[in-house]
């Protein structure tokens, strides 16, 4: 524990001015909760003054929320706490100078998840500019998802080359990751444990004062720094993997003739205290921002952090397998979409897909990663026509989307469905086969969306994931 910065601390004081660097979904929520939070003076929302985000600080002055959605109670609060004088977004950096703590919550996407070298070129900069105006005895927390090792390491780095400053000795450093999703981002600050990890017991210790106000029901657990990136990577890696797990089930299921759902349903029964399957959904892929990087920010964390990492050798890593899995499942559509059009010797030259789903997930506007895009590259690559509906997608960079599903039908040889919006559950087969003026249309069912025995009942060519007990019907003429 270092007596000099503990010192420097004491010296300070409890922390009464907050900083918040990067007003995105994971900032914007934060800097409000901090500023809400009667143990803060004040806090500073700092915000580069790009072409592509620079609107949001005029905005976010006005105590206007820039992030699309529904985010319940994130309007209200952010009025509040501007109109209270507790909060102000700016530009300008030297306001770090005069704060007691500041986080850093910016995007670190990977270039090519396949060379594993993540983005960190918006983080850099949010350190730099952090560094340059950083002041002896300050907090610095990491909230972005990185690589583990990053705070210890780069972080750490960049921030005493640009201050001058020692870390564990003259500041405090400590990584808290966010673990915010779309449409209740100030519920899961408030309600969801908070992992808090500093470089030393000192920083430690000073990012539990910071965090403490803003949760109700959530808790506190400290750990390392490296402790806590690896958690927060884990957390979603173990997902991916348990999606990926599903995923493979039901390709076996659809080998083996058996509805992969009735399995599930088996599965999920066994319960009962310490017996858990946690089994999830098997689908059409894996989007979003999270799942489709935080494996390979762990895995690139044990290897450049790892010092004898013992392996089964030449095996690849769990979580990398269950990554080609999710990533296989967008092509496993177009298998079934083909087999779907030779029961009616159609080719896909020509061919007419309705493609219905553009967002990576059921009900939100959110396109990041959508594993429909690979589906309709190579439903293009074989010379089909892909028409994609979505109800809650506005646009999307050299796609157009259609809000009207009635159009996006009309002559549909094939009908997918690629995301799970509830619109897509009350399709009327009749209706759709009208629409499509097809005798036998397709229908690729990805989502576990729509009944199968009623479209095979109107004359469809039915598949669908882990259908293996209805995939190879008879056609009804
Ligand atoms: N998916 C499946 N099967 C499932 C669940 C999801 O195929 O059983 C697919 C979805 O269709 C989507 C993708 O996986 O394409 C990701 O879905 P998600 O529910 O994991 O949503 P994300 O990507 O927004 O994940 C976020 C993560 N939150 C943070 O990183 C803070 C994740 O940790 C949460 O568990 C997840 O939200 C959640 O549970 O909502």
């Amino acid at each position: 524990m270092s007596s000099r910065l503990q010192s420097i601390i004491d010296g300070i004081g409890p922390i009464r001015k907050v900083g918040v660097v990067g007003m995105g979904y994971v900032g914007i929520p934060a800097a409000a909760l901090f500023a809400d939070a009667p143990e803060f003076e004040f806090v500073r929302g700092f915000q580069r003054d790009s072409p592509s985000s620079g609107y949001k600080i005029a905005m976010l002055n006005r105590g206007e929320s820039p992030l699309k959605g529904e985010e319940p109670g994130l309007e209200e609060l952010l009025a509040k706490v501007v109109d209270a004088g507790k909060f102000r977004c700016t530009p300008d950096f030297s306001g770090v100078a005069e704060c007691d703590a500041v986080t850093l919550a910016i995007q670190t996407p990977f270039k090519d998840p396949k060379d594993l070298i993540p983005d960190f070129s918006a983080l850099t900069e949010g350190l730099r500019q952090t560094g340059r105006n950083l002041s002896e005895g300050t907090l610095v927390v990491l909230e972005s998802t990185v690589t583990p090792g990053t705070t210890a390491g780069m972080a750490r780095k960049i921030l005493e080359e640009e201050s001058g400053l020692t870390a564990g000795e003259e500041f405090c450093l400590a990584h808290a990751p966010e673990r915010v999703m779309v449409g209740r981002l100030l519920r899961n600050i408030r309600e969801h444990d908070r992992i808090v990890g500093g470089i030393d017991d000192v920083s430690t210790a000073r990012a539990i004062e910071l965090y403490r106000p803003v949760l109700t029901t959530g808790k506190i657990i400290p750990m390392t720094a490296t402790a806590a990136e690896v958690t927060k990577t884990a957390e979603n890696a173990f997902r991916d993997l348990q999606i990926a797990a599903a995923n493979q089930l039901a390709l076996h299921c659809e080998a083996m003739g058996v509805n992969v759902y009735d399995v599930r349903a088996g599965i999920d029964s066994l319960k009962g205290e310490g017996i858990t399957r946690a089994i999830l959904w098997p689908g059409a892929g894996v989007g979003g921002h999270c799942l489709t990087k935080d494996s390979w920010h762990l895995e690139r964390g044990a290897q450049v952090l790892g010092g004898d990492l013992w392996y089964p050798h030449g095996a690849e890593s769990i979580f990398g397998v269950a990554r080609m899995i999710n990533e296989f499942m967008p092509r496993h559509m177009v298998h079934l979409t083909l087999e779907g059009l030779k029961r009616t010797d159609k080719s896909p030259e020509g061919a007419t897909v309705a493609l219905l789903g553009w967002a990576f997930i059921q009900n939100s506007d959110d396109t990041r990663n959508t594993p429909a895009e690979p589906y309709l590259a190579a439903m293009e690559e074989a010379g089909a026509k892909v028409r994609v509906h979505d109800p809650f997608v506005e646009r999307y960079p050299g796609i157009e989307v259609s809000h009207d599903l009635d159009a996006a039908l009309e002559g549909a040889d094939v009908v997918t469905i690629f995301t799970g919006h509830h619109h897509y559950a009350s399709l009327d087969p009749a209706r759709v086969k009208e629409l499509s003026g097809k005798e036998h249309p397709v229908i690729v069912d990805g989502r576990n969306a729509v009944d199968p025995d009623a479209f095979i009942r109107a004359g469809f060519v039915y598949k669908g994931i882990g259908r293996g007990d209805r995939n190879n019907h008879p056609i009804r003429e």
